[in-house]
């Protein structure tokens, strides 16, 4: 029983070690800054430099999500804008897509050391909010995802440094590793702020709220610097 016990402990640290998805951890022997297993990795029709900065495969080598990989049919999908608003909403994806659109070339950072420099494309994350009209006690925004991952940003940062939820990754469509049909462009913030297959976005007043990974011990602010 004991040597039952230790083992399940292991597992468990193994587990939560291998927590991150993972992109760029076999970039090894490359002589431009591009291994062959990177290169193999970008999609025919994605674009790979972007003013002077070569942006990386919107395809990671594998994938450490918390239930691997979310498959989303487009034509039963919907995103639910709920909580602290004055009127609920459910968008489909065509109307996210009408939205005004916005182009960012951000890199996102995992705890686990590696990083993805990527040119996004997407709707505001304000003018989602806007349509369902935050309540004046709205502090929170949480990101509700088909995999049952929830993560959440403060409102006000998701206002000022006009976050984007992308819907393109390197002039294509997401791809489904990437978070098809949508991924919050969690800029300054670590990776597990980077909400991916989102299909709820709460607005709350409990600016508190931990989501999967930091309910494990990550930090709330994820700041990356
Ligand atoms: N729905 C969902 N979103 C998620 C995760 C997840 O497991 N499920 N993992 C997070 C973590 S820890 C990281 S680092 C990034 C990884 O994104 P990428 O592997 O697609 O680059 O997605 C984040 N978003
Ligand atoms: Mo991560």
């Amino acid at each position: 029983m004991k040597r039952f016990l230790a083992v399940l402990v292991l597992l468990c640290f193994i587990l939560v070690q291998a927590g991150c998805g993972g992109q760029n951890q076999d970039d090894s022997g490359n002589t431009d800054g591009v291994s062959q297993a990177t290169e193999g990795r970008y999609s025919e029709l994605e674009i790979r430099d972007y003013e002077g900065t070569r942006l990386d495969p919107s395809v990671g080598p594998r994938d450490n999500s918390i239930s691997g990989i979310q498959e989303v049919d487009i034509a039963s999908y919907t995103l639910e804008i709920t909580g602290l608003v004055k009127q609920k909403m459910t968008l489909k994806y065509d109307e996210v897509l009408a939205l005004p659109s916005y182009e960012k070339l951000i890199t996102l950072h995992c705890v686990e050391g590696w990083d993805a420099t990527v040119l996004w494309k997407g709707a505001l994350l304000k003018d989602i909010i806007d349509l369902a009209e935050a309540d004046e006690d709205a502090n929170s925004v949480i990101f509700h995802c088909v995999d049952g991952y929830t993560t959440s940003l403060p409102l006000v940062e998701i206002l000022e440094k006009n976050m984007i939820f992308a819907y393109s990754s390197n002039n294509i469509t997401l791809p489904a590793s990437l978070g098809f049909p949508f991924i919050v462009v969690a800029e300054d913030k670590l990776g597990y702020k980077w909400a991916r297959w989102v299909n709820e976005i709460e607005l709350s007043s409990n600016a508190d709220y931990r989501g999967y990974w930091e309910q494990r011990g990550y930090d709330n602010e994820a700041d990356i610097n």
